[in-house]
């Protein structure tokens, strides 16, 4: 093994200095290791380590394949909405890898709890109503139906989850990507969308379509930091909880109203934007943050890039309890020609646009501004009120 990993390695060096090399495309056969369901009954097989899986299926026939890397795979037809598939684990290995599942029909449950989906693929052709696994890992996740289904995935990373149906709940652990917009999730609305304590690194796009009352988003609590991820939602968002933050690299844009946003720590070198805030509390600050109301990011996505758009906008309420730092820019329905920050003295304020009571707990820079139309006559900045009319931090350079 040692010699083996030398030679790669020595070979992988020679590679990067000399030529690409492209490599056959591999196809992998698979053995069908037996069938299990509501006739054929349960099915039970041995990983190499002794640990044994257990596969049910209450209602059509499901088949266990293994491919010749050894991947298992389980596809199932005949399936009703009242079909469980199930696997369950007892052994050494706590969780179990599969390698892909494919259902050509309904299910009413995929109970995987104890299953990672792994470098492989998961399909399902009609709705289905509850799917867990404890993990997911370089996969991709189709979901072809349209009634709302819940889904609950532990640990993700590097997996994309496309969905036609919405999800009434959407749970992770974590949602990690190796790199930016590797892992992606999209679908037309989601009712709860938790993620634990990890970060939360996937591209979420949310269509709005059919989303009850034009909530593409019902709530949402993050645990950890969001970063080099890029969030599109057609449709309001009621309730938004982050309880670390928006970090580098980091563009949300919301076409609808978000009811409150609350950031535990920081927006730091992020942009978040939709057509009104309500209530906004940030636990620590902003440095190099943008939180925009009225602003929408164009076909990029991103804020900036002379495709933005400009409308009036409004921010209920605007809390700080720590500072607002960098260049950090707070406003409603900020015009910005140019399209390029900081504020440099093209921009304008569109009437009709407000921001509501502004609190910042300890320090505003200079070079940072809250702007918009109409503002309190007063701003709480540190023990101090401050008047905003007179204030440069309160107006257009
Ligand atoms: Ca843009």
């Amino acid at each position: 093994m040692e010699t083996r990993n030398r030679n790669v390695r020595d070979r992988i060096g020679v590679t990067r200095r000399t030529r690409v090399e492209h490599l056959e495309p591999r196809l992998l056969f698979s053995t069908v290791l037996g069938t299990f369901g509501a006739s054929a009954g349960k099915l039970v097989h041995a990983l190499p380590d002794g640990t044994k899986l257990t596969f049910s299926l209450t209602a059509g026939t499901g088949t266990l394949s293994q491919d010749d890397a050894g991947a298992l795979g389980v596809s199932t037809t005949g399936t009703t909405p009242a079909s469980n598939l199930s696997v369950s684990v007892a052994g050494k290995t706590k969780v179990a890898p599969i390698g892909s599942v494919v259902a050509d029909a309904a299910l009413g449950t995929i109970n995987f709890a104890k299953a990672s989906l792994a470098s492989g693929t998961l399909t399902v052709a009609g709705d289905v109503k509850t799917v867990t696994f404890a993990s997911v890992t370089s996969s991709a996740m189709t979901f072809n139906g349209t009634a709302p289904m819940s889904l609950s995935v532990g640990n993700v990373n590097d997996s994309t989850i496309q969905s036609s149906a919405p999800f009434t709940s959407l749970k992770c652990n974590a949602f990690l990507s190796s790199s930016a917009h590797v892992s992606a999730i999209t679908a037309p609305w989601i009712g709860a969308l938790t993620c634990g304590v990890g970060e939360f690194l996937a591209d979420l796009t949310l269509s709005g379509a059919g989303a009850p009352g034009g909530v593409a988003l019902k709530t949402a609590k993050i645990g950890g930091d969001i970063f080099h991820s890029t969030w599109s939602i057609a449709g309001n968002v009621d309730s938004l909880t982050v309880n670390t933050g928006f970090d580098v690299g980091f563009n949300g844009d919301i076409s609808g109203n978000v009811k409150t946003l609350k950031v535990g720590n920081s927006i730091d070198a992020a942009n978040l934007t939709a057509a009104n805030f309500g209530a906004v509390s940030i636990g620590n600050g902003m440095s190099i943050g943008h939180l925009l109301a009225g602003t929408h990011f164009g076909a990029d996505g991103v804020f900036g890039g002379g495709d933005d758009t400009f409308a009036a906008g409004s921010i209920g309420s605007f809390k700080v309890r720590n500072s607002l730092r960098n260049k950090s820019l707070v406003a409603a329905g900020l015009v910005n020609p140019d399209d390029t920050f900081p504020v440099d003295g093209d921009e304008s304020l569109l009437p009709g646009s407000s921001i509501g009571p502004v609190s910042v707990n300890n320090t505003l820079t200079a070079d940072s501004h809250i702007l918009a139309s109409t503002l309190p006559a007063t701003a709480k900045i540190h023990v101090s009120k401050i008047s905003t009319a007179s204030d440069p931090r309160f107006n257009l350079v």
